[in-house]
């Protein structure tokens, strides 16, 4: 199975064939997080390098996101599966305002594979979800945001875990393709990843189980 039809079934939104060439691909004995990184991953760069062309708009990015979802719902199992005791619970979601969860969702399963149980809050999470999951003896909040118009809602919820006097007593990370180390530096949170595995490896160093 060739990694480029992968590719090419993201891009074209063809989901039942990613779905197909995806398990095709396993079966092959392809590894799950080389189908990840040479294929469902750049085919959703592409898309968005499209609608940034205006070649490509919102229908078509929706119906690709939807065949990536598709992809990553097969390799699911191989990256959740860590059979190790939970490390920690992180509590995860996509800021208020933002409907993009592919990431977080990745995010998300690269975390349980680590160890850890996961409290997902979904898309447009607002401060106080993620303060009420937090109480309920959370080590980590993980926030993702996709737009630079969201990006704001992760101070707002480093404030509102403030206020609510349970700061100090969570780790909060921070990730999304606009996010940045300078960002969660002049937010205040407590750790940043660029991508998916970092993610994990970053919720263990900061729960002490690196
Ligand atoms: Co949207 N969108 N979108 N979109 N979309 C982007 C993000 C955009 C960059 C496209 C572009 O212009 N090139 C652009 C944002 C521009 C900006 O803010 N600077 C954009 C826009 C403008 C919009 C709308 C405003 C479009 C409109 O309506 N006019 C709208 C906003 C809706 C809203 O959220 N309120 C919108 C809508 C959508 C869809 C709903 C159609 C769909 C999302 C479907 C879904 O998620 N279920 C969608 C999609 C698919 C995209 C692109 C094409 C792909 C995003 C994606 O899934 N990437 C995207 C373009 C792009 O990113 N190239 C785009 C694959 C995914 C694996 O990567 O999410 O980056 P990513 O996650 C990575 C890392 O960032 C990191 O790890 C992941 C895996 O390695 N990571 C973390 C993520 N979260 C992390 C958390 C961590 C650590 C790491 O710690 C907690």
């Amino acid at each position: 199975m060739e990694l480029k039809e992968i590719y090419e079934g993201v891009v074209s939104g063809n989901a039942k064939k990613v779905a197909d060439d995806v398990q095709a691909a396993l079966d092959a004995g392809v590894p799950a997080e080389k189908i990840l990184k040479e294929a469902l991953i750049p085919g959703m760069a592409e898309v968005g390098a499209r609608f940034e062309r205006n070649e490509y708009f919102v229908p078509e990015m929706l119906i690709s996101a939807r065949a990536m979802q598709y992809g990553l719902n097969k390799l699911k199992p191989l990256l959740a599966a860590s059979g190790v005791e939970p490390v920690g619970k992180v509590v995860i979601g996509t800021v208020k305002g933002d409907l993009h969860d592919i990431g977080k969702n990745l995010v998300a399963m690269m975390l349980e594979g680590a160890g850890f149980e996961i409290i997902d809050l979904g898309v447009d999470a607002a401060p106080e979800k993620f303060v009420d999951a937090a109480k309920k003896g959370a080590q980590v909040v993980a926030m993702s945001a996709l737009l630079t118009t969201t990006m704001p809602g992760m101070k707002t919820t480093i404030d509102a875990l403030k206020e609510a006097g349970i700061r100090d007593k969570v780790k909060v990370m921070i990730g999304g393709a606009p996010v940045t180390q300078a960002y969660a530096d002049q937010i205040g949170a407590d750790g940043y990843a660029p991508d998916a595995s970092s993610a994990a490896r970053k919720a263990k160093e900061l729960v002490g189980a690196a």
